[in-house]
């Protein structure tokens, strides 16, 4: 056959394969059989494969994976992806509705009603029609470039369809794992030996994140389109219109949507909606109600990062009976003792919890719960399992008993201490009691301080046991020799680790400050620790008074931040780092004056719709700025957001800068 032919061959089965895709997966009708559909998708694979100067890269044959990745690049959303206000109850939905027709300024209007999936938010970018990019949500601004993957996912075109398609179009929406796959997935890899996944929303999770898009090729992941993003072609003003335009492009939508007015038939929709839920071969956790109309939805705006136009109305928390077998006390990093319930195995919420927190002392004696109590487990989306309730009447006085608290630490016999008015109960032991230990190497290896590759939890557990460290300074003097036959390691993994341990010793002053595990120091007051005084040795001889000077440090934080740097154990492991060639050059130390925005105080105010206080914090931090709770003379400028208040008066009253969140991201992209 000459070469044209050929061409038009592959063009004319691509259209066909693309034809029956939409079928199936966008109009939920299959028009062939799956037998009839592979002939034609081998016909075209044969074709491409003897001639694959003329295979294209949309081709339908193309959703396989290409090459593995090191890691995933970031990517910035051009239009911040916000997230939704939750309400739990039908009067709450009411006010929503409400304030939508009180803004509308009529008596009704419509609602386009979604099922709500719990899967991953996603933007997908097509250019002229062809996938180019896709990314995760990240924290609004910032996401993961998982194009790769994403091109993977069976019921998402990677060449748009129709007529009248935008040069550039952003769909977002939910990417998840239908419950059907998720159970023959789980089934695979349990017949191979290998670790199953919970449930399909951390398959779809751990799918989507892997490195090798040959994998993920290989997961059942699906797509729905729940709004448009950015697009330069002409739009419906409807939302609901525009998910039918989206679908004759091609693109996949919930067939679940309506579009609804008046309140009675609103609300009717979330019972018709949580009786399917069963049904559906998808997990959703709640039903999304969005005013319809565009031009209504820009006028109710945002507050924070969530649109004023929108809202989910979520399923209760759901909520299972069973026993508690046993109560067991663990030690956590900062000697903190954490009752835990032992229950018997119980399906709750789509996975099987066998144990719950019981927080601390008075919790118990709140709940009076006893071993052997008859109770009922609550778990919400991915929150840790709690005990709502004892069911008390069902107790057998000769099958219960109480709890007792330990009266000293169960892991190193190190005396107990609760300080008044505090709920905690810690071990006095230290680094010398080994939970403790395991939990602050932990910790110092974590993703936000060291980030050591290949040094997990496990890992530390079994370092520990075998006495092969004691502190953190010892992972620095580990061998090759002294860990390849641990569990689970070999020559591959051994080398891997001491290399990225040998990576991980050129750090920052913030993350060295937060690794070190002091009590109360999170990410944020180790980065304002380190701007403020760029040295360790100055924060070591700081006094509490002088560490209340540092934003956001109070008089608790300050003693904790004394008490540690006060300790020889501390100051010893210290020097010992840095003798084995820990180290923090130029950012947070010596060259910080030349970061943008140091000797700049800022304070932020408001809510911003797309971003959270916190981020803008963060980002300032690492310009160098100081970030401070209040308004004073010192400061340079204040950030105000919507409904900015007192601060706002204050600023303007001393004469303070003040811009808002346009404003800021101009500053920030500078
Ligand atoms: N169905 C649906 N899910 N979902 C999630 N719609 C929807 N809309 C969202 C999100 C975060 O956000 C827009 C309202 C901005």
């Amino acid at each position: 056959m000459p070469n044209q032919m050929i061409k038009q061959k592959i063009i004319e089965l691509s259209n066909i394969l693309g034809e029956y895709n939409y079928q199936y997966f966008v109009l939920d009708t299959p028009s062939v059989p799956d037998a009839e559909y592979d002939r034609i998708f081998n016909d075209l694979l044969q074709l491409e494969n003897a001639h694959p100067s003329l295979r294209s890269v949309n081709s339908p044959t193309q959703k396989v994976g290409g090459s593995v990745l090191g890691k995933f690049a970031q990517l910035i959303h051009k239009k911040p992806m916000l997230s939704l206000d939750n309400v739990f109850e039908t009067k709450a939905l009411k006010s929503f509705m409400d304030r939508a027709i009180d803004k509308a300024e009529c008596s009704s209007i419509a609602f386009c009603i979604e099922p709500k999936l719990d899967g991953l938010a996603a933007s997908i970018i097509y250019e002229n029609g062809i996938l180019i990019q896709a990314g995760t949500r990240g924290d609004g601004h910032t996401g993961e470039n998982i194009t790769e993957n994403v091109k993977t996912i069976k019921n998402l075109p990677l060449k748009l369809r129709g007529e009248n398609i935008p040069d550039y179009l952003e769909v977002r929406g939910e990417v998840f794992m239908n419950k059907t796959g998720f159970n023959q997935l789980n089934k695979k890899l349990l017949d191979a030996g290998e670790k199953t996944f919970v449930n399909p929303r951390n398959a779809a999770a751990g799918s989507l994140r892997l490195l090798d898009a040959k994998i993920t090729a290989k997961r059942p992941l699906r797509f729905y389109c729940y709004g448009v993003g950015i697009c330069d072609g002409q739009l419906e003003n409807s939302h609901f219109k525009r998910f039918e335009q989206l679908k004759q492009w091609g693109l996949p939508v919930s067939c679940e949507v309506k579009l609804l007015s008046g309140s009675e038939a609103c609300l009717d929709q979330y019972q018709t909606i949580e009786q399917k839920r069963a049904q559906l071969d998808y997990d959703i956790d709640g039903v999304v109600y969005k005013v319809d109309d565009i031009v209504l939805q820009e006028k109710l705006g945002y507050v924070s990062r969530a649109p004023r136009w929108a809202t989910a109305y979520k399923f209760r928390a759901e909520e299972a009976v069973t026993i508690v077998d046993n109560v067991v006390f663990q030690v956590g990093r900062t000697g903190a003792i954490t009752p835990v319930a032992k229950l018997k195995p119980v399906f709750v919420g789509g996975v099987t919890v066998s144990k719950a927190t019981l927080h601390n002392l008075d919790e118990i004696n709140r709940l009076g719960i006893l071993i052997g109590d008859s109770v009922v487990v609550r778990r919400a989306g991915d929150v840790i399992p709690q005990i709502a309730s004892v069911l008390v009447d069902k107790r057998h006085l000769n099958k219960t008993k109480q709890i007792i608290f330990p009266l000293k630490c169960p892991v190193c016999d190190s005396a107990l201490e609760r300080i008044e008015q505090e709920a905690t109960i810690r071990c006095l032991g230290g680094v010398f009691c080994l939970a403790q230990r395991k939990e602050a190497i932990k910790h110092f290896a974590s993703r936000k301080a060291l980030n050591i590759d290949g040094l997990g939890n496990k890992l530390v557990e079994l370092l520990v046991d075998h006495e092969l460290i004691k502190d953190p300074a010892q992972l620095f003097e580990l061998t090759v020799r002294q860990i390849v036959n641990l569990p689970g390691m070999g020559k591959v993994s051994a080398n891997n680790l001491i290399h990225s341990l040998q990576h991980s010793k050129r750090i920052t002053l913030a993350r060295f400050l937060y690794s070190l595990g002091i009590r109360e120091v999170g990410e944020a007051t180790a980065n304002n620790l380190a701007n403020y005084y760029k040295d360790i040795e100055k924060i070591k001889s700081a006094s509490v008074e002088d560490l209340q000077s540092v934003s956001d440090i109070g008089k608790i934080v300050a003693k904790h931040i004394y008490c540690f740097f006060n300790q020889e154990t501390n100051l010893a492991m210290i020097d010992h780092l840095i003798s084995l060639g820990i180290h923090w050059p130029v950012i947070n130390s010596i060259v910080e004056s030349e970061l943008p925005l140091s000797e700049k105080t800022f304070v932020i105010t408001g809510t911003f719709s797309g971003m959270t206080r916190n981020a803008i914090k963060d980002k300032l931090q690492r310009l160098g700025a100081k970030v401070a709770g209040s308004i004073s003379k010192k400061t340079d400028m204040l950030i105000a957001g919507e409904a900015a208040g007192s601060k706002l008066i204050k600023a303007q009253d001393l004469g303070i800068e003040i811009i808002d969140e346009q404003a800021l991201l101009k500053l920030l992209n500078k």
